[in-house]
């Protein structure tokens, strides 16, 4: 077969399972997006900004020019082990340089990397490869990734080739390999560029197809939305494959302005405060969580960190009072950013009045985003009432990859992806998070949002975090569980009771059993994971057995 028929096949099989916007909204779209390849956000500054710095991590820096020659170096050899265009591969990298050259290589030799992240196990890997049919398996050669590796070459028929960053005894390695004058495929941009992961936190993550059209415009639209510009330096804390860090407007963002990133596989504030100060570092993304423990690490860490002027939090829902901690200890650094792999990004923008900041999630990235707020029956609700957010807009997906049972459910007929969130908007089209749709107790046919008793719980002043989930129950179908971290251990589920009758919550919200844990289990990108929040037996709640 010659090269361009291989190349269309698999193209082909990419497509396969793939659900393109519809023609309606390709026609509208067609005068805002790029029509470029997802790469050129890199190669578009290697011609204006060759020679400045755009990736460094703990041992090596990479120049815009060193960062193009090193993917292309690799991409001529991922083409010539006869991985072809349109080829799946699952790239599981941590924070380092690797990160962002694997990513080029793969992207300028016109293969779609799968984007999962470090934490993900052999079961989501697996689980990744069986739906997309990756053939490709690129990793960073930490343990964890070699031992996906070695269970993968036992067992996957569809992966043949699998690489590691770092040289390995065993895998063909990126370093050093390839050195042929390259020339990129000619690429679609209408097709997909990458697989971003879900990340819910029931059952196994779906892929999420994002076109080079829809990403760059996501990518963008947050760098307009977030006022970064070629001076900034942005910290990739969270993981790298993650869309927060990665496009939003993250990595990618900063590196289409011709700025620099800075990698970090560490989170912890101590580490994290000296790369801020040695780097100059201007922006970062992080959870509620770990912007929790910067803002209270702020006091007393001594490294001078006054560069830093924007702290992006997402990801989970951030409570007021930590939202008001953070604008204490970082003046007019604080902008929340409420987003999904799927698509819709809203945030906060710098400017906005600090109680909104504080109390709010933000507006739509672009005014081409549409937003529907509906009840249980699908209906739309008043302007400022509560309901379910369902969007369509230029960046976000209208299927999931070959998942047909999935997009029965998660999208509407005339292709508006139900988020399962909770929310209401107001006129401003600010968005208020207040829940998912499913994170119920239903007690005794009481359906209690069980966003609502973690807010209260918040606020107690010796509370620090909260996880509220339903515990089977013989009796009343699920009690109210409620495991916390606490600076107090002697709280008991009496003060809790009287704390939240104080906050006149009524009497069928009331916790019936309470757990006090030193942490909380967390999801591949650090937001609480109620699945496997544990009871008083250490065992998962939400899945004990009745007797
Ligand atoms: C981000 O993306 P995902 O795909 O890991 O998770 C999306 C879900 C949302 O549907 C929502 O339930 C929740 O995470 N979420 C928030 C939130 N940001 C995300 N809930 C409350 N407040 C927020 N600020 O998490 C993500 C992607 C891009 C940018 C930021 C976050």
């Amino acid at each position: 077969m010659n090269p361009l028929q291989v190349a269309k096949n698999s193209n082909k099989d990419l497509l396969q399972g793939f659900t393109h916007y519809s023609a309606e909204q390709q026609n509208r779209y067609d005068e805002i997006w790029d029509n470029v390849p997802l790469w050129s956000v890199l190669t578009d500054n290697v011609k204006l900004s060759g020679d400045q710095i755009a990736i460094k991590d703990d041992v090596r820096e990479f120049t815009f020019k060193q960062l193009l020659a090193e993917a292309d170096r690799i991409a001529a050899r991922l083409l010539q082990d006869k991985l072809i265009q349109g080829d799946r591969v699952v790239l599981q990298m941590s924070n380092t340089c690797d990160f962002a050259i694997s990513f080029f290589s793969v992207q300028r030799a016109g293969l779609v990397p799968i984007m999962a992240l470090p934490a993900h196990g052999i079961a989501e890997i697996r689980h990744f490869i069986d739906i997309s049919q990756a053939k490709g398996y690129i990793c960073d050669g930490g343990k964890d990734s070699i031992c996906i590796a070695e269970y993968l070459e036992q067992h996957s028929n569809s992966i043949t080739h699998i690489y590691t960053a770092v040289p390995h005894t065993k895998y063909r390695s990126l370093t050093g390999i390839g050195n042929t004058p390259f020339t990129p495929p000619k690429i679609d941009p209408d097709t997909p560029a990458i697989f971003l992961v879900s990340g819910g936190t029931t059952g196994l993550p779906k892929l999420i197809p994002r076109t080079h059209n829809d990403y760059l415009f996501n990518i963008k639209s947050c760098v307009q939305a977030s006022n970064i510009s070629a001076k900034d330096t942005y910290l990739a804390v969270l993981p790298a494959a993650h869309n927060f860090t990665l496009g939003c407007p993250g990595i990618l963002g900063a590196l289409s302005l011709g700025g620099k990133v800075v990698f970090s596989n560490e989170a912890g504030p101590d580490y994290c405060f000296e790369l801020i100060e040695q780097n100059g570092i201007t922006a970062t993304a992080l959870v509620p969580a770990l912007a929790q423990i910067w803002t209270e690490a702020a006091e007393w860490e001594e490294a001078n960190i006054s560069s830093l002027r924007l702290i992006q939090v997402g990801g989970s829902k951030l409570s007021y009072s930590d939202a008001i901690d953070i604008q204490h200890v970082f003046p007019n650094a604080l902008q929340q950013v409420f987003g999904m792999a799927e698509g819709l990004i809203a945030c906060t923008r710098i400017g906005d009045d600090p109680e909104t900041i504080a109390a709010k999630q933000g507006c739509p990235i672009s005014q081409w985003d549409e937003i529907r707020i509906v009840d249980s029956e699908g209906n739309q609700v008043a302007n400022g009432e509560e309901g379910e957010l369902l969007t369509r807009g230029p960046y976000t997906l209208r299927g999931y990859y070959r998942a047909p049972e999935h997009n029965l459910r998660s999208f509407t007929d005339d292709g508006f992806y139900r988020s399962g969130d909770k929310v209401r908007i107001d006129e401003n089209q600010y968005i208020s998070v207040t829940g998912r749709i499913k994170d119920i107790v239903n007690r005794s046919g009481e359906c209690i949002a069980t966003d609502e008793i973690e807010e209260h719980l918040l606020s107690h002043p010796e509370i620090a975090q909260v996880a509220v989930v339903p515990v089977p129950d013989k009796h009343l179908g699920e009690r109210i569980g409620v495991a916390l971290i606490c600076k107090d251990e002697s709280l008991t589920l009496q003060d809790l009771r009287r704390f939240l009758q104080t906050k006149q919550l009524a009497s069928f919200k009331m916790p019936d059993e309470l757990n006090i844990v030193y942490s909380l289990p967390k999801t591949a990108v650090g937001k609480i994971d109620k699945k496997k929040v544990p009871g008083p037996d250490g065992k998962p709640w939400m899945f004990h057995e009745l007797n």
